[in-house]
């Protein structure tokens, strides 16, 4: 596997820099939306969509097309500025974020949204679906992908754990599950609301693959997708991205507070000051 360029890496992110900035004002003039989770999951995400699985527009009706299964439905605002990005749909349409009648609604509609695979919301539903979507794969002799995004909190649903193990027993080695390990949820840090052990051991001991990295790191992420790509023992992969709830804005990093929290006046322009201060 060829390594990025650092002259993509920088391009990426630049572009992450740009979807975290668009994000926050969105959600501030929406006054709506999950900032925290979907701050999080920005590099997992990007270097998905526009590095690693070969989904776009153009494919979207090809059945051996790779997958993108955003798990943790709420991190919506972060799969729709993808999206956007790989021409789906008018940028203009993120001003209807959560509105009434709007396509993009605060949890993913594959009924609704071009290029959204699976309805999410209900957390610990994406990774089954995934299992079923890499079966079908094989069946059909697609050589496809399917990409899963979980949150660390939603590991504690035990659908998740039964996937899992089916995902083991099918032998689905074209699956690969990324976890974005921010060690926070709705209710507060996930140690405290439902200690996870050794998450590493957990999986291996489940019969997959295991990589861990530096879930905000793109060189990293794309290392570790490819890998997993290549990747075939007959063993499912994870990897297990750590990362930071609310990244990139200081007073949202490592707390629960802008989970779903609307972003006042105040907040608004208190990040995006640092954003902005980043940049230059
Ligand atoms: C089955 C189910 N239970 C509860 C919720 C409410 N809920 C939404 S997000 C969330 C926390 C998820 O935490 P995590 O998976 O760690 O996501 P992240 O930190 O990336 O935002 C909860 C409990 C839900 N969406 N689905
Ligand atoms: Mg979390």
């Amino acid at each position: 596997m060829t390594p990025l360029s650092d002259a993509r890496v920088r391009e990426l992110e630049a572009l992450c820099h740009a979807f975290r900035v668009e994000t926050i004002e969105l959600l501030h003039r929406v006054q709506t939306g999950h900032a925290g989770g979907s701050l999080s999951a920005c590099e997992i995400l990007t270097v998905l969509y526009m590095e690693c699985a070969n989904i776009g527009p153009e494919n979207m009706d090809a059945p051996d097309r790779d997958r993108i299964v955003l798990s943790k439905g709420h991190g919506a605002p972060m799969l729709y500025w993808c999206l956007c990005e790989r021409g789906f749909f008018p940028k203009e349409e993120m001003n209807t974020l959560r509105q009434l009648g709007s396509r993009l609604q605060g949890h993913p509609c594959m009924t609704k949204t071009p290029g959204v695979e699976l309805s999410t919301g209900p957390l610990g539903l994406g990774l089954s679906a995934s299992v079923g979507m890499a079966c079908a794969n094989r069946l059909m002799k697609n050589d496809a992908y399917v990409f899963t995004v979980l949150g660390d909190g939603e590991l504690d649903e035990g659908t998740v754990w039964e996937a899992a193990m089916s995902a083991a027993k099918f032998a689905c080695d074209h699956l690969v599950a990324i976890v974005d390990w921010n060690k926070v949820q709705l209710d507060g840090f996930t140690n405290d609301v439902m200690p996870i052990g050794d998450l590493r051991a957990k999986w291996m001991s489940f019969g997959w693959n295991v990589w861990e990295c530096d879930g905000h790191n793109i060189g990293q992420l794309y290392e570790c997708m490819e890998s997993a790509k290549e990747k075939k023992n007959g063993r499912p992969c994870v990897i297990l991205a750590n990362t930071v709830k609310g990244k990139g804005v200081s007073f949202m990093e490592n707390t629960n507070k802008y989970h779903g929290k609307a972003i006042d006046d105040s907040e608004y322009a208190r990040a995006m000051a640092e954003l902005e201060g980043e940049k230059a």
